[in-house]
């Protein structure tokens, strides 16, 4: 009892020097870039919490590479998360969803490159809907001192050092793995510090509740669209028909999944023929969360951790959440027309 009750007086920092230390040869670079990322996500929260009052809500006029109209509280999150990159001296490379280029940094020696969705769900913004900030961290390819390409940024998922997101929600959340389970801290606002909530955390095997924009439905795939109908029939002996929930934010989606298991799907649809996520930076780093806790992360094929990026901003069909659940809807899939 009192060493759980110790681990859970644990801050962010203290977490991550534990975790470091059981790294032999560990440099600390991980660990410093993991703690810049958190200090980011502090200060967006302190505007989040507050964009109402200090006129951070809004649209901010521009449009990012995908058509998508830019809020202000975007911008803001965009600018800390790429400071904090930045003056971390270790980053050759980040690509953000509000970039349609890369961004070579000056310590273009730096060994990682950072994928980052700055405020992901930000169209709930203006209605206090919770939104997060994910990001995917990978070792350069190439060596340090040749300048940084895209082709060190085109890795797939597995390869990921770490990935993580911050949910703005109730309250302010920071989760992550670096391939070794994954780890969740609450922001203690009295103190400005992240605390350890659980040091492991498992996704259930299963969950009768899925989560997808129902909307949608007329240009799913003949699979998902038998999965669906199958899961909404009345069998209590199978726990059908499952309950719905769909915020319309992936990190609260699958922050909810991860937590109670279930299924998240984001299908190829009529707009979306290859599917709305982005690889890079909402389907891998989420993914390889999912996968950390035990469940399952696919596109329909396969891994999604599995996919060789062409593209950095290339989208990819996601199905992701409690390994039966999965498997289950696997099953139509595989046996479509
Ligand atoms: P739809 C938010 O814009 C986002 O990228 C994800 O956070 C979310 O899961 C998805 O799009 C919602 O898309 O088409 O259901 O509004």
């Amino acid at each position: 009892m009192a060493q759980e009750k110790a681990n859970h007086l644990l801050t962010l920092e203290e977490f991550i020097i534990r975790s470091q230390n059981r790294f032999d040869g560990a440099t600390g670079e991980l660990s410093q870039l993991l703690r810049d990322i958190g200090l980011a996500a502090k200060i967006v929260s302190r505007e989040v919490n507050k964009a109402g009052i200090t006129n951070l809500l809004g649209q901010q006029g521009s449009r990012n590479v995908h058509g998508e109209s830019v809020k202000k509280l975007d911008v803001f999150a965009d600018e800390q998360i790429m400071s904090a990159l930045a003056r971390s001296g270790i980053v050759s490379l980040m690509i953000s969803e509000e970039s349609n280029e890369l961004i070579r940094l000056e310590s273009s020696s730096g060994k990682y490159i950072v994928f980052f969705d700055p405020l992901d769900g930000s169209s709930n913004i203006d209605v206090n809907v919770s939104v997060g900030t994910i990001f995917s961290i990978y070792m350069r390819k190439s060596h340090r001192e040749v300048r940084a390409e895209e082709s060190d940024a085109l890795q797939p998922g597995d390869k990921q050092a770490a990935a993580g997101y911050v949910l703005y929600g109730s309250s302010t959340m920071l989760v992550y793995t670096t391939g070794m389970g994954v780890s969740s801290f609450t922001l203690d606002p009295t103190i400005g510090e992240f605390m350890l909530t659980d040091d492991d955390i498992r996704i259930p095997d299963f969950h009768p509740q899925y989560s997808i924009n129902e909307g949608y439905s007329s240009g799913w795939p003949e699979g998902v669209r038998s999965y669906i109908e199958y899961i909404k029939k009345v069998d209590p002996q199978t726990k059908r028909p499952y309950s719905l929930r769909y915020i319309g934010s992936m990190v609260s989606d699958l922050h909810r999944t991860l937590l109670l298991g279930g299924i998240f799907l984001y299908p190829p649809n009529v707009s979306n023929p290859e599917g709305k996520l982005r690889l890079m930076y909402e389907c891998n780093p989420m993914g390889y969360i999912i996968e950390q806790a035990g469940g399952l992360a696919l596109d329909g094929r396969g891994r999604i951790l599995e996919i060789v990026p062409e593209s950095i901003h290339q989208t990819a069909p996601a199905y992701m959440g409690s390994r039966k659940n999965v498997e289950k809807l696997m099953e139509f899939l595989r046996s479509e027309k």
